[in-house]
């Protein structure tokens, strides 16, 4: 159980910490919060088996980051974005993005292009995903015919996203939003699978969140990142069985290996990771960074 303090970072107060961001609001003059911006801080923590582990990988904060507003600007013209600017303090320097505050919706928006986890589970049960009617004969790992909208409820930390009905979605936020984030969620998907595919990545599934900015639609927190999204090497693609992780392949096979000395089903907190691990995921992150930008990761 690890419980770190969140870092001081100088005209900002802390807010909020999630599992692997945490929220700043700045301060005015006056040392008062401003309530209409938000410094989103990516931290270097990482997930895995619903731990989050007390070994950081160095740099992860920034990699996310870095793709994330790469990402933004590359969906632009599809939906506009919560991003102010990525001028921060020294103390957060590439890990962190200025935000415009926004009412965000009460909905966990998930799309999926291929079949796999909770997706398949539905699937498996009755041929549909999300009340979605999909073609008969798909496995784990398939490519479904064009994304499918699949939201779930915000659940508290600690807890699991449940699968809402898209009914749910539109009694929680009106037919017309529901609709639109629907619309704009499988949008995404597409236009990074377009992208990624190009860079040898298959994006299976991705998280976002959208806030209001008074009457309009703004994509909000990360996107298309490997926290938020299943990214799975294009070239080890196999439909028929559980694909391989981009970036958290090396942790969960030397977690799950006798070397750890860990059993997940243990309840016990996992023991921390040996350097070569963290080496080798610290470097799919970059790797990710650079397959899809392009760019070199400094
Ligand atoms: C916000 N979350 C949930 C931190 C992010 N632009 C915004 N305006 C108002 N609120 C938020 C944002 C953003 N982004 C989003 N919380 C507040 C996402 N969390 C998850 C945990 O880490």
């Amino acid at each position: 159980m690890t419980s770190s303090q969140p870092l001081t970072v100088p005209g900002y107060a802390h807010v909020y910490s999630g599992k692997v961001r945490d929220l700043y609001a700045p301060l005015d003059e006056s040392g008062t919060p401003r309530n209409d911006q938000l410094l989103l801080v990516a931290s270097d923590r990482m997930s895995a088996y619903d731990f989050v582990l007390d070994t950081p990988i160095p740099d992860k904060g920034a990699v996310l980051t870095q793709l994330s507003l790469w990402w933004f600007e590359r969906l632009q013209d599809l939906v506009p974005n919560h991003v102010v600017s990525a001028d921060v303090p020294d103390a957060v320097a590439g890990r962190a993005v200025l935000v415009k505050r926004l009412a965000m919706l009460p909905v966990e928006c998930v799309a999926r292009a291929y079949l796999t986890g909770g997706g398949l589970t539905e699937y498996r049960a009755d041929g549909h995903v999300s009340g979605v009617a999909l073609p008969e004969g798909l496995v784990d790992g398939s490519r479904l015919p064009e994304p499918v909208f699949t939201p779930s409820t915000k659940a508290p930390m600690g807890e699991h996203d449940q699968p809402m009905p898209y009914a749910a979605v539109e009694a929680e936020i009106g037919a017309p939003l529901a609709s639109r984030v629907r619309d704009l969620t499988t949008a995404i998907l597409a236009r990074g699978n377009e992208i990624a595919a190009e860079r040898g990545i298959l994006i299976a599934d991705t998280k976002v969140e959208f806030g209001l900015d008074g009457d309009e639609v703004v994509l909000a927190d990360e996107v298309l990142t490997p926290d938020s999204s299943r990214f799975w090497p294009a070239e080890l693609w196999e439909p028929g069985h559980p694909q391989p992780s981009y970036d958290k392949q090396y942790v969960r096979d030397w977690l799950t290996s006798s070397a750890s000395g860990w059993d997940k089903a243990s309840g016990e907190a996992p023991p921390d990771l040996p350097e070569d691990v963290v080496a080798q995921t610290r470097a799919k992150y970059v790797e990710a960074y650079e397959r899809l930008t392009g760019r070199t990761f400094s």
